[in-house]
């Protein structure tokens, strides 16, 4: 497993400060973000003061501050626009992540990641037993593996050892979690496309990923692992190392996290995961730290959704997100919006699966009670 640094971050590791070409990079990126009218809480919150301090900064990996926003200079709609070229970038950009957590997570400077806690095996019920409105249920959470940088700083030798790395972890699941791993490196394209339309599969060519060079190599190192029923999956290599899943039709919460939990306790059993006392398990993207966990349904709610403002304020009361049918940054198809929690960092594996279980069972109510 390659400790070392990867050759790119080896050519800027060096001591002290991002080069000249990174620094003219980034003032002309500032410059385009400054002048602009992007939503991003990059543009919010990277003001001219804090630029001008964090710019000359590099972590020992040589990460930039070039290498954390250039997804959001290049991509001015960004709702974020920042993510953590490697671990250190959480301390060594601080001024700027902090503020981003904050506003996301509602989390101060102050909080801390509290310990994991599952909650009891039988908290989680049926959101929907009749059927009416929950379409499929999904629980994922991201891993970040101990002794590999993050995308921007990973080597297509990296991509592969962790690739290969989570092979005997695979073969030793067994029972419910027992599957086969499916490279996307010779894996037909109508397979590939028909396991992305099933939503089991990540997309491919997200723009935000790719402008913030987590796409490199590709598919070199990427696959997917799955049961038999398609019910446990694991994403290799995506925007995260891991991104450990449960999923099946139906609103039973309680067995969909279930399964995913067993997940993790098995695949932990032989791999170490990156977390600190703040934060928790740490990610590439911000939005994920903490819990990393995102549940969600899939559910048909045509009365409040005829009504798209009240639905969001709706979903903002209960701290849920909404996304379309695919998935991030697609629309609802045949009705179906994709709900789920929107933090995921200062609460428990339990509290948030709570936050997510009660606010699906306030908006099914709301959707009963709409004329
Ligand atoms: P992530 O959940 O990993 O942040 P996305 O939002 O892009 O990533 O979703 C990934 C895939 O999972 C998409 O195809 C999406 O449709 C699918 N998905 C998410 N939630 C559900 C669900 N409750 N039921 C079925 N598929 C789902
Ligand atoms: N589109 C980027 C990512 C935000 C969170 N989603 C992730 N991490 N997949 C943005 O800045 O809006």
């Amino acid at each position: 497993m390659s400790k070392g640094k990867c050759k790119k971050c080896e050519e800027k590791c060096g001591k002290g400060k991002a080069s000249p070409e990174v620094l003219s990079q980034l003032e002309l990126g500032y410059e385009k973000l400054f002048k602009s009218d992007s939503p991003s809480m990059l543009k919010r919150f990277l003001i001219k003061e804090m630029f001008d301090k964090l710019k000359f900064k590099k972590t020992s990996f040589g990460s930039t501050l070039l290498d954390c926003i250039q997804s959001g200079l290049e991509n001015l709609d960004s709702g974020i626009g920042v993510y953590a070229a490697d671990p250190e970038c959480y301390s060594v950009f601080a001024d700027l992540f902090d503020q981003i957590i904050q506003e996301y997570h509602t989390f101060s400077p102050s909080a801390r990641q509290p310990p994991t806690d599952w909650g009891p095996s039988n908290a989680f019920g049926n959101l929907d037993p009749t059927g009416q409105f929950v379409v499929s249920t999904r629980v994922r959470c991201c891993r970040t593996l101990k002794g590999f940088p993050l995308n921007p700083c990973m080597t297509e030798d990296h991509y592969k050892e962790i690739e290969n790395l989570m092979q005997p972890t695979f073969s030793n699941l067994s029972g419910e979690l027992k599957g086969t791993y499916n490279p996307l490196v010779g894996m037909p394209k109508d397979v590939q496309q028909k396991l992305i339309d099933d939503h089991y599969l990540f997309k491919e060519g997200d723009r935000f990923l790719q402008a913030a060079n987590a796409c490199r190599f590709w598919p070199t190192g990427r696959g997917i692992y799955f049961n038999a029923k398609k019910s446990f999956l694991v994403w290799i290599c995506e925007e995260d190392h891991l991104r450990i899943m449960s999923m099946q039709p139906g609103g039973n919460v309680g067995e969909v996290f279930g399964r995913m939990v067993n997940g993790v306790k098995e695949i932990q059993k032989n791999n170490e995961f990156v977390a600190s006392d703040r934060f928790g398990y740490l990610t590439f993207c911000p939005t994920n730290l903490g819990t990393t966990i995102r549940a969600s349904v899939h559910i048909k709610v045509p009365k409040l959704a005829g009504d798209m403002t009240k639905f969001k304020d709706l979903a903002d009361k209960y701290h849920l997100q909404i996304r379309g049918a695919a998935g991030e940054h697609s629309e609802s198809k045949d009705g179906v919006y994709d709900l789920s929690n929107k933090r995921r960092l200062g609460l428990t594996e339990y509290q948030c699966m709570k936050e997510m279980y009660d606010g699906i069972t306030e908006i099914i109510k709301a959707e009963k009670a709409k004329k």
